[in-house]
């Protein structure tokens, strides 16, 4: 048998003998954390829950839920459940306001991430063969750090060279042989925007593989990415609270994201009345962590929507899976009554023309008070020679956009069109959406 095989036992486990994994470890985590975290306790007796009533994974929908705002108020250490002596590594996730919510890694922790991700590299096809090429940021965000030693222990030959640097991505990824590149879709339309203008040949590479993920990006960028360099993509979810990149994957059936079920408890619930909804329904996704020993985590809330598809998936895997993430629960923007998601604007602007991979989109109050939701859109170069000389044509193409959208989402856009190069590009996550709402002059 090869070295690194393709295979990953775990993730083709029977499924009754995965259920005895989960409920064995699903109870270890539980008195863990009900031992060593004191506002867990208190969280438990708030609820009036008797933690003697808790004997398997069927008792879970007994237990109150985790948000990211009780990561916050405990912060830096609040929830920690080992000694600082036996943290070896923190992460924080990103927040834009106030503190971060600062994670701390054992090295079961990092064990057990770094086994989840290697996995998910397995599932994409890579193994001691692979040059991996990670263009995730390093640092306090799980990405960069998160793929190098999934990587590794992959077997791969990781190349660590963060986000950034674009004319540098593409020189290295040619001499040094990477066959798969990973980084935020942004990241990667950005790489893709250089390679256009320098008149790079995907061609001269070995690049066969991007994994993509730490943001939404529809199938229309799916596709967009994989025609231009015809390279197959993967979609990797994660985030930090759970561990990082390497939660799940999408296998190459490309049919929804499998969660590594073995470490991470996946439900969905109604996020409006908390309550767990069926497989197939679209609701709010909850992790419990069942092995972590930093910062266990029991029914946390991601904010993730999503819905469990749990019929087996022709690769085998008896993994369930989850569709793939589209939008958060607090990224809905209610326009003058109406529910909007970036992801349909993205979706409706690709349809048009796969090009239009550059938008931004901003909300702001019209003059009677009402909400108005603008987007810009920049056209690739060649277009918009062509459009600037002759009014009619753009003011066609204009019009073809916002009538697109007007179908799609189902309100009126303001439809701008903007100057090639004119919308920032992003090394990391890219913002979309500017809610000038409430801003005052
Ligand atoms: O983004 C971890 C990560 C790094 C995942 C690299 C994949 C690749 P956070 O910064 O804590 O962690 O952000 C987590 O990003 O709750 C989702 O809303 C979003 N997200 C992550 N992966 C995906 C994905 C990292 N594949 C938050 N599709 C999550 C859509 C994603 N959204």
């Amino acid at each position: 048998m090869a070295k690194y095989s393709m295979i990953s036992a775990p993730d083709f486990m029977p499924e009754h003998m995965l259920r005895d994994v989960q409920n064995k470890k699903f109870l270890d985590v539980f008195h863990r954390v009900y031992t060593s975290v004191p506002w867990y306790r208190n969280l438990l007796e708030e609820n009036n829950v008797n933690p003697d009533s808790i004997k398997s994974l069927a008792d879970l929908s007994k237990l109150p839920f985790i948000k990211k705002t009780d990561l916050r108020d405990t912060y830096p250490t609040g929830m920690f459940a080992v000694p600082m002596s036996k943290i070896l590594r923190f992460h924080a996730s990103s927040g834009t306001t106030g503190k971060p919510i600062v994670m701390g890694y054992t090295q079961h922790d990092l064990d057990a991430w770094s086994e989840a991700t290697s996995r998910a590299l397995a599932m994409f096809g890579l193994d001691e063969n692979d040059v991996l090429q990670v263009g995730y940021g390093y640092g306090l965000f799980t990405g960069g750090l998160g793929l190098h030693d999934g990587g590794q222990r992959r077997g791969c030959t990781v190349l660590p060279i963060s986000g950034g640097n674009t004319e540098r991505q593409l020189m290295l990824m040619r001499d040094l042989g990477t066959t798969a590149v990973a980084c935020t879709p942004s990241y990667f339309l950005h790489i893709i925007d250089h390679a256009r203008k320098v008149g790079f040949d995907w061609k001269t590479t070995k690049l066969r593989v991007g994994i993509f993920g730490a943001e939404p990006w529809s199938d229309e960028m799916r596709k967009f990415i994989e025609d231009e360099t015809g390279i197959e993509t993967f979609d990797i979810y994660g985030l930090t609270e759970v561990s990082g990149p390497g939660v799940g994957g999408d296998c190459p059936c490309h049919n929804g994201i499998h969660i590594f079920e073995d470490h991470f408890y996946p439900e969905i619930v109604d996020p409006e009345t908390l309550q767990p909804l069926p497989d197939g329904e679209e609701g709010e996704l909850v992790f419990t962590t069942l092995d972590k020993e930093g910062i266990p985590l029991i029914r946390y809330r991601t904010r993730d929507m999503t819905r469990l598809i749990s019929e087996r998936c022709a690769c085998g895997r008896t993994l369930r899976r989850i569709g793939r993430i589209t939008h958060r629960s607090d990224d809905m923007m209610i326009i003058r009554g109406v529910n909007v998601f970036p992801g349909q604007v993205e979706s409706a602007l690709l349809a048009i023309d796969p090009n239009l991979v550059n938008y931004q989109i901003y909300l702001s109050k019209g003059p009677d008070g009402l909400d108005v939701i603008e987007v810009k859109v920049e056209p690739t170069p060649e277009k918009f020679s062509v459009l600037w000389n002759d009014d009619a044509a753009k003011e066609k193409f204009r019009r073809l956009i916002a009538e697109k959208l007007q179908r799609v989402v189902g309100i009126n856009f303001k439809t701008t069109l903007v100057a090639p190069d004119s919308i920032p590009r992003s090394e990391g996550k890219s913002k979309r959406v500017f809610d000038n709402r409430h801003k005052k002059d």
